[in-house]
């Protein structure tokens, strides 16, 4: 008897310790880290040199990749360089990347060559960033490379508008038509971030059982961290502490 109150006793005051923990773990899991934070696009106004019907430039900020703005290849091939201009609505403080997520599918138009300008007015733009993105060479490595490309600036400006200037894109052999494309256009300022835990769960490879009141042999403390989570139930009654890396401490207890 006397021993189960001793346990309850300590389960509650571990169960404290619990509720602490656990909020610990939710909300300030690890302190903010500076990082890229993609502005909202609701007010961007995007320029091109053309747009074929039903590719607009209002597709490049609708958040779906598999809908695309492209120069009008009905009309001819699109000289180059040719502009993207970015209205972003009103300065925004600490811009630092253009993010060009590229057609999901096909070949054509994928930016390669660029120069990023950035500016308070289309008047002041200054050079802010130029390269080259790689796609492959032939069409099957163009078609199969779909992941974002990034133009980081050299530093954060204050800017309302971005330029692109786009001295390159693929072509799709033997179609002659140069052409533009892009499936969406983000842009991030710098900031300070929390950082990712996917799916908002810790990941079982980087915690390890540190101290366990007792364990049946059968069922050792480190079944908690299987997939199945279970800590079955020779476990019951037995508080497991367990030490996350990023030296963040959870506790959890198993009481009936
Ligand atoms: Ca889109």
């Amino acid at each position: 008897m006397k021993g189960n109150l001793l346990k309850k006793v300590i389960s509650c005051v571990l169960g404290a310790t619990m509720v602490t923990s656990m909020f610990v773990t939710g909300f300030s899991f690890a302190s903010a880290e500076v990082g890229y934070i993609n502005l909202d696009r609701t007010d961007f106004k995007i320029t091109v040199p053309s747009a074929y019907g039903s590719n607009p430039s209002t597709y490049m900020p609708d958040g779906n990749k598999s809908t695309i703005w492209e120069t009008d290849w009905s009309q001819g091939s699109t000289q180059l360089p040719a502009e993207i201009l970015v209205d972003m609505g009103e300065v925004k403080e600490n811009v630092s990347r253009v993010i060009y997520t590229p057609r999901q599918t096909d070949v054509n138009g994928k930016i390669k060559d660029y120069k990023v300008y950035a500016g308070e007015t289309t008047e002041d733009m200054q050079l802010v960033s130029e390269g080259s993105w790689d796609w492959g060479s032939t069409n099957t490595e163009i078609a199969a490379k779909i992941d974002d490309a990034y133009a980081d600036f050299d530093i954060p400006v204050n800017a309302r508008y971005i330029k692109i200037l786009v001295e390159s894109a693929t072509t799709k052999p033997p179609d002659p038509n140069q052409t533009i494309t892009c499936a969406e256009l983000n842009i991030a300022v710098e900031g300070e971030v929390e950082p990712p835990v996917p799916d908002g769960k810790i990941p079982q490879n980087e915690m390890s059982v540190e101290y366990v009141v007792s364990q049946y042999g059968g069922s050792p403390a480190k079944k908690c961290l299987t997939e199945t989570r279970a800590p079955g139930g020779n476990l019951t009654g037995a508080p497991v502490q367990l030490i996350l890396n990023r030296a963040i401490t959870l506790l959890l207890i198993w009481v009936k």
